[in-house]
């Protein structure tokens, strides 16, 4: 005859293969039947070779249509500053030379990480009234000077 304490046991037990049949049903049904699963299509990089990947710097592709190429690492933005005249849309390209990052220009809805090995590439369309000096800062700690790891976004508008 099975004791009390040892019911209580089965109890768990029974608890537990419930909950991990609950979850592990959730999971399959995510990958199976609503299609999730990672992306294939990453963009990796060679964290010794960035340069033969990624140039930083600014790149008017078409009227209004930039191409922004960054390289994040300990502690800044390269380039620091960013001038985009009249920018309908933007392409940023960015990696990171250490470690993980996180690039997000304060006041819009510019906001990723950013890993070392993978070139993350997002696209932005500014709203029309977008104009003046954004800050841009690093909201991924990544070591002591985390802090200072700033930059500017300034968009010109004529
Ligand atoms: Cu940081």
């Amino acid at each position: 005859m099975a004791g009390k304490a040892e019911k209580l046991e089965y109890a768990w037990i029974a608890l537990v293969v419930v909950m991990l049949t609950i979850f592990l049903g959730i999971l399959g049904y995510a990958v199976i039947g609503e299609g999730y699963s990672a992306p294939e299509d990453a963009v990796t990089c060679n964290v010794k070779k960035l340069e033969e990947q990624i140039t930083p710097g600014v790149k008017e592709v078409a009227p209004g249509v930039y191409e922004v190429d960054i390289v994040a690492r300990m502690w800044a933005w390269q380039p620091n500053e960013i001038v985009l005249e009249n920018p309908k849309k933007v392409i940023f390209r960015i990696t990171s030379a250490d470690v993980q990052h996180g690039f997000e220009i304060v006041g819009t809805n510019v906001n990723f990480m950013v890993f070392p090995g993978y070139i993350a590439e997002i696209t932005w369309y500014p709203p029309s009234d977008a104009e003046g000096e954004f800050l841009i800062v690093c909201n991924e700690y990544c070591g002591l000077g985390h802090q200072n790891m700033y930059g500017k976004l300034i968009i010109i508008r004529s």
